[in-house]
């Protein structure tokens, strides 16, 4: 039992029960944690969690609700907001109070955890002063100097307590394809500069993370995602002729019931398309990973049961499409309870009522999306 905590010890009990019991897929899948079931297939499960003060109604570790949630189903953890350059560099000096907690949260619990994000590439997410920066006469040295200083400091603070790093997230425009332009990409003199950068100094810090772009092209089809994806791939071509170390492409998976359509017709007109994307990408030697899953429900109807019927059968064919790709290993869910989820604050519905994109609803209670996400672990082809 070497190398298993007591945690992961106690799930692969109640998998070992589950998967010998009989009835559907579906039921197997509700009996169990979804990191154990994910497990079976030589998979793995994780979430988004926050800081929180304790007890505090939040998506947070600190929360035991949230907290119980996340040790039943979860292998991996990752930090909703808390390593990014709002949090740690909400002024140019370093604070690392809040990801601290998590890290040592998902440590004593044996958790992995994943680094969101060394850098989130759109200007409107950089903190003030960042925005305001001088670079001075040498700009390029000046802004190559802050980048590569802060993926050292990260990488060197945590070591081997985070195994895969969103190097760099959200570089690319979606509405033309071409990298953001932002104060960074000038300084640097092109966002391809940064990139690199970003890259070949995290490979150094942390020659046993896995590197990762992470963006969010999403399978429906409309005019940005197909701009977005055609840029993903440009850019991912370019890391390759460059020898630039990114090991896999991040895929937030944020997906999105926005039409008035069924779901089986939304799938059809979106699979084609998505497979010859993903086809290209591990065609060139990348490894996929999703990071950011979950529903946003905004089309689907106000009645509950028939809502999380379709937000469940649009993941499980969304979910099916992506396990059937083997370089396909890990996958994380942007949170597991719709109270906490951003889904409610940003997307709201149109009918007010709470959004439903999440495994667990308000009550902390199991949805078909929970059993969903089960059957799609317990079908996926073993890697
Ligand atoms: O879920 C996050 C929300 O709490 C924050 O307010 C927001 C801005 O920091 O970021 C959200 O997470 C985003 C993630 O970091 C990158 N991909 C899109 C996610 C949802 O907006």
């Amino acid at each position: 039992m070497t190398g298993l905590t007591r945690r992961e010890m106690l799930a692969a009990g109640a998998a070992t029960a589950a998967m010998t019991m009989g009835g559907t897929a579906m039921a197997r899948a509700a009996a169990s944690g979804l990191d154990t079931i994910a497990k079976t297939r030589g998979m793995r499960f994780g979430s988004a969690v926050a800081f929180g003060a304790p007890g505090a109604d939040r998506g947070s570790f600190a929360n035991p609700a949230y907290a119980a949630i996340l040790e039943r189903d979860c292998g991996l953890l990752v930090p909703e907001n808390e390593l990014k350059w709002q949090w740690t560099r909400h002024t140019q000096d370093y604070d690392f109070r809040q990801f601290d907690a998590i890290v040592d949260y998902a440590s004593a619990k044996g958790f992995r955890t994943r680094g969101h994000t060394l850098f989130w590439a759109p200007q409107k997410w950089f903190p003030e002063w960042l925005v305001k920066h001088d670079f001075g006469p040498q700009p390029a040295k000046a802004a190559e100097t802050m980048l590569a200083d802060h993926v050292r400091t990260v990488c060197k603070r945590y070591g081997a307590k985070i195994y895969s790093y969103d190097v760099v997230n959200e570089a690319v425009e979606p509405s033309t394809g071409a990298l953001r332009d932002t104060v960074v990409t000038r300084a640097f003199g092109s966002g391809e500069a940064m990139l690199d950068l970003m890259f070949h100094t995290a490979r150094a810090e942390a020659p046993h993370a896995e590197l990762v772009y992470n963006d969010y092209m999403s399978w429906e089809r409309g005019t940005e995602d197909e701009t977005h994806i055609a840029g993903v791939l440009k850019l991912l071509e370019g890391f390759r002729k460059r020898g630039t170390p990114v090991d896999t492409l991040g895929i937030q998976s944020h997906i999105r019931l926005l039409k008035d359509k069924p779901v089986a017709e939304i799938v059809k007109e979106s699979e084609g398309p998505w497979r010859h994307f993903l086809d290209a990408a591990v065609a060139m030697g990348y490894k996929l990973v999703i990071t950011e899953f979950d529903v946003n429900d905004k089309k689907a109807p106000t009645d509950i049961a028939a809502r999380d019927i379709m937000v469940a059968d649009y993941a499980k064919a969304y979910l099916d499409v992506m396990f059937s790709y083997p370089q396909l290993k890990d996958v994380l869910a942007w949170g597991m309870v719709d109270k906490y989820s951003w889904l409610t604050g940003f997307d709201p519905r149109a009918d007010k009522t709470m959004t439903r994109g999440c495994p667990y609803d308000a009550e902390f209670k199991a949805k078909p999306l929970h059993a969903a996400i089960g059957a799609a672990f317990a079908g996926a082809p073993a890697r």
